[in-house]
């Protein structure tokens, strides 16, 4: 016993010292508490380039606060300029150190920066074994970022001079020839430079060799010091609104070894714990529900025994309503988790919720706190998202009509939106030729402006099937197609779901008809209007674009400009979106027979094309590919009859595959043709698929049952059952009870599907199934999710739904209501973020147009469920 417990002191000593000194710990990342140093745990290799999320980052006081620390060839990096390779990463617990190889390709630039905890601070040093390349000898410099919207208006002092970071970005830029520019992503460029051959240079705000970041805020405060190169802080807010403050040393010339040495000291406050995060629905509860609050605590924190609920009474007054047993969940990544179940709180009333000294802000319990879950997003962000249309709001305009001049033919290219045009056009049209009759209908993509065509196929059809099983009638929306102009809260006697079906399929039917098969994409053809913040019916002239005049230059009749701003229609022939296309077009005309009768006509038209067309050239297209597969055989001298055989097989299976078409296809062209060769490929299918993955085709299998029998609904049974078995598995895989994605965008469209799937899956077999699982997903969506408890639809929840989105009103820190956030980003190797105070991170902040109206599927069955059902 006694040697134990002197083990045990001794093990305290060491865990109190190593608590204040920033140490490597098993995940690889210094550790102190309160400071995370994370040295390339998280890569610039994301879909879009720079995402300021990668390179060395800190994580101060549970916030993270720094990231980017790279070598960067630009004094403010923007999200499209280039950023390294990282050739290696090797950790060094002897030494308390990481390094990291990086490596411009486009410069044949190699460098390494080696990290290393001493005492309290990190050192970060650049070697270099070759000198800085000439092309890129001055613009190559260690930098790293400091997240504006948590250090504006702080102070900060450089060798002692005081000064306080901008509110908004107003310090000095210079213009310089483009020529000194280092490349950017692809040879795209993110600015016009108005003819001036020019690109803007922010200039520093401070130069010197001591910063002393934010003294008046202990929890943000850092000291970076050097003594062999000099510091510069820059505002990269002044070429775009998404930049952070840039700290950074160009390196020197002609040099080689050790350049530039940092030392990062972040405070520490001493015992800092941090506030827990008590989770809950802020859209309320009915009194009949489950209600369980997930509190998310600090590791270094004792739980509480118990939690309590208060009740704020009509004349103000505030008592205890309930007092309560919190358990335990356990540890989740960085954190450790507890729950209080208050589901015996059946009063209506207005509560809240006190754990410890922790008060949460107030929330309903009332029948009714559902009622209006969806009416954001069908009364204003879906119509604000409605292309081609001037969108009017009372005395505010959210844009003019976007795109008046059309869009041409792209030209075959590369482009910076994850799609390209390939060497043909596969049209009638020449390259640059426009394409008439496009620019109608269809809806934004994102916080972007361009028509994704298979996002605008699912979002018709998720409006069809809102349509079809909740029949909608809610009119709340004016849309004109002859006036092009829609009005907010303006009823006009139609559906307003009917509007957006004939709005989206407007555009569609317009792709097929001009094109001869669907786009890809209609999309910006130049970079520097892609990132525009601002009306949509600015990003164009609305001229047509003529080479023949100078660039910003507009013809004697008005009509045309030599400014290349038009948007392009990149139109490489894929038939299975044709596919997809066709059998939403089915299904559209069927909803709009009897509305728009001219329409209903032109989509079926269009349908029974393209699926024939598509139909073929699938089949062509998978001979050739045999074919080819065949010949190569053959030239290999492959006769290895085992594989050919399987080859075979498989090229059989895959034959048939396309014959029947997939499962959900055959499913959603028997509901738009009622064709029972349809149902009859469905049914060949389906229980196959089931026995295969139960939880990712379920939902497939459900939305059939409207059509089935008895005997198909009994025999789905028992793969219900493993559906509700699988529900119930996530309370064992984290504390909240529902996926929870780690990808480089945040599980919010999963998290939606898995809600949609749960809802039906309660409505057909509600023995098996039983109501309270649907409030898994809508807990995590208005609250009840690890980081902060703020609902993440955007207006939606009581006292506080999230303030910023990844809207394109984003460069004010607001958010257009209705729109959902992807949600809760996972960072390696162990953090969960959602920004609330900076709005410009797509993967945590950006709603999509098929997102957001799968919520509207979800929150229709949902509320359903919750208001048809009483226990
Ligand atoms: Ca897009
Ligand atoms: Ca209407
Ligand atoms: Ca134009």
């Amino acid at each position: 016993m006694r040697t134990l417990s002197l083990f045990t002191t001794v093990f305290i000593l060491s865990a109190a010292v190593s608590a204040q000194n920033l140490q490597l710990n098993d995940l690889d990342y210094f550790e102190c508490q309160g400071v995370n140093v994370l040295v390339f745990s998280n890569n610039f290799n994301g879909g879009f380039n720079d995402e300021k999320n990668s390179g060395i980052e800190i994580i101060h006081h549970g916030v993270r606060t720094v990231q980017g620390g790279a070598i960067r060839l630009n004094n403010t990096p923007e999200q499209w300029d280039l950023v390294p390779k990282t050739t290696s990463r090797r950790v060094d617990k002897a030494s308390n150190s990481i390094e990291v190889g990086l490596r411009y390709d486009d410069y044949n630039f190699d460098s390494r920066v080696v990290v290393t905890g001493k005492g309290k601070s990190v050192e970060i040093a650049v070697y270099l074994d070759q000198p800085v390349p000439d092309a890129i000898a001055g613009e190559a410099g260690l930098n790293i970022e400091f997240l504006p919207s948590q250090y504006w208006l702080k102070a900060f002092q450089m060798d002692g001079r005081l000064n306080r970071f901008p509110r908004y970005a107003t310090s000095a830029t210079i213009t310089r020839p483009n020529s000194e520019k280092p490349r950017q992503f692809k040879g795209f460029k993110t600015y016009d430079d108005r003819g001036t051959g020019r690109f803007i240079d922010p200039q520093p705000i401070e130069t010197g060799h001591q910063l002393l970041i934010a003294p008046d805020a202990p929890e943000r405060m850092i000291k970076v010091s050097s003594t062999d190169a000099e510091l510069q802080l820059y505002d990269g807010r002044i070429l775009a609104q998404n930049g952070w403050y840039v700290l950074r040393s160009v390196l020197p010339k002609g040099k080689t070894g050790k350049v530039v040495t940092w030392t990062i000291e972040p405070h520490a406050v001493p015992g800092w714990i941090r506030e827990p995060n008590i989770g809950f629905s802020q859209v309320g509860y009915t009194p009949d529900q489950p209600k369980v609050a997930v509190i998310e605590l600090d590791k270094q924190d004792t739980p509480q025994q118990s939690a309590s609920l208060y009740c704020i009474h009509d004349d103000g007054s505030i008592r205890a309503a309930y007092q309560g047993a919190v358990t335990t969940w356990g540890p989740y990544y960085k954190y450790n988790y507890v729950k209080f179940d208050f589901s015996t709180v059946r009063e209506p009333g207005v509560y809240y919720i006190q754990y410890g000294n922790t008060k949460t802000n107030n929330f309903l319990i009332d029948e009714h706190v559902y009622d209006k879950i969806t009416d954001a997003t069908t009364d204003v962000w879906i119509p604000i998202h409605m292309n081609h249309m001037y969108v009017n709001e009372g005395y505010r305009t959210w844009h003019g009509e976007p795109f008046k001049e059309g869009y041409l033919q792209a030209p075959p290219s590369d482009h910076f939106d994850l799609h390209s045009q390939g060497q043909t056009t596969d049209t009638k049209y020449k390259p640059l030729e426009l394409i008439p009759g496009l620019n109608i209908g269809g809806f934004f993509d994102a916080g972007d402006f361009d028509i994704e065509t298979g996002s605008n196929i699912n979002v018709v059809q998720n409006f069809i099937r809102t349509w079809e099983i909740f029949k909608p009638q809610r009119d709340e929306t004016f849309v004109s197609q002859k006036q092009r102009y829609v009005d907010l809260h303006r009823p006009d006697g139609v559906a307003d779901m009917l509007q957006f079906i004939e709005h989206g399929t407007l555009n569609l039917v317009a792709q097929a008809e001009q094109i001869g098969h669907m786009a890809s994409t209609l999309s910006n053809s130049v970079l520097d209007n892609y990132h525009h913040l601002g009306d949509a019916a600015s990003i164009t002239d609305g001229l047509h674009y003529d080479p023949s005049l100078k660039p910003y230059e507009v013809s004697a009749d008005g009509k045309s400009s030599g400014t290349p701003d038009d948007m392009w229609a990149f139109t490489t022939r894929n038939p299975s979106l044709d596919f997809r296309a066709a059998t939403m077009f089915a299904a559209a005309s069927r909803a709009l027979e009897g509305y728009n009768d001219d329409l209903a006509r032109r989509a079926l038209t269009q349908s029974k094309r393209l699926m024939q067309e598509a139909t073929d050239l699938m089949s062509q297209r998978s001979n050739q590919v045999n074919d080819a597969q065949d010949d190569s055989n053959w030239l290999n001298g492959s006769n290895d009859n085992n594989s050919n055989n399987r080859r075979q097989r498989a090229n059989t299976n895959r034959r048939n595959r396309q014959q029947l078409g997939s499962m959900a296809t055959n499913l959603q062209l028997y509901g738009a043709t009622h064709e029972k060769k349809y149902l009859d490929h469905f049914t060949q299918q389906i229980w196959e698929a089931l026995d295969r993955n139960v939880a990712n085709n379920i939902q497939t299998a459900l939305d059939a049952i409207p059509y089935m029998d008895e005997a198909y609904r009994k025999r789905l049974r028992p793969y219900v059952e493993q559906y509700e078995a699988y529900v119930k598995h996530f309370d064992e895989l984290n504390p909240y009870g529902v996926p929870i994605g780690l990808g480089n965008w945040a599980g919010g469209n999963a998290v939606l599907n898995f809600g949609t799937t749960v809802c039906f899956a309660h409505l057909y077999y509600p023995d098996i199934v039983p109501k309270q699982e649907v409030y898994r997903v809508s807990n995590w969506l208005y609250g009840c999710h690890p980081y902060h408890n703020y609902s993440f639809v955007a207006a939606v929840g009581a006292a506080r739904p999230k303030q910023v989105f990844y809207g394109n009103n984003r460069a004010d820190f607001s958010f257009i209501p209705g729109n959902v956030a992807p949600g809760l980003l996972f960072r390696q190797p162990d953090h969960f973020e959602n920004y609330d105070d900076w709005p410009f991170l797509w993967g945590q902040n950006e709603g999509t147009i098929a997102g957001n109206t799968q919520y509207v599927i979800f929150g229709s069955a949902f509320k359903n469920i919750v208001n048809n059902e009483k226990d």
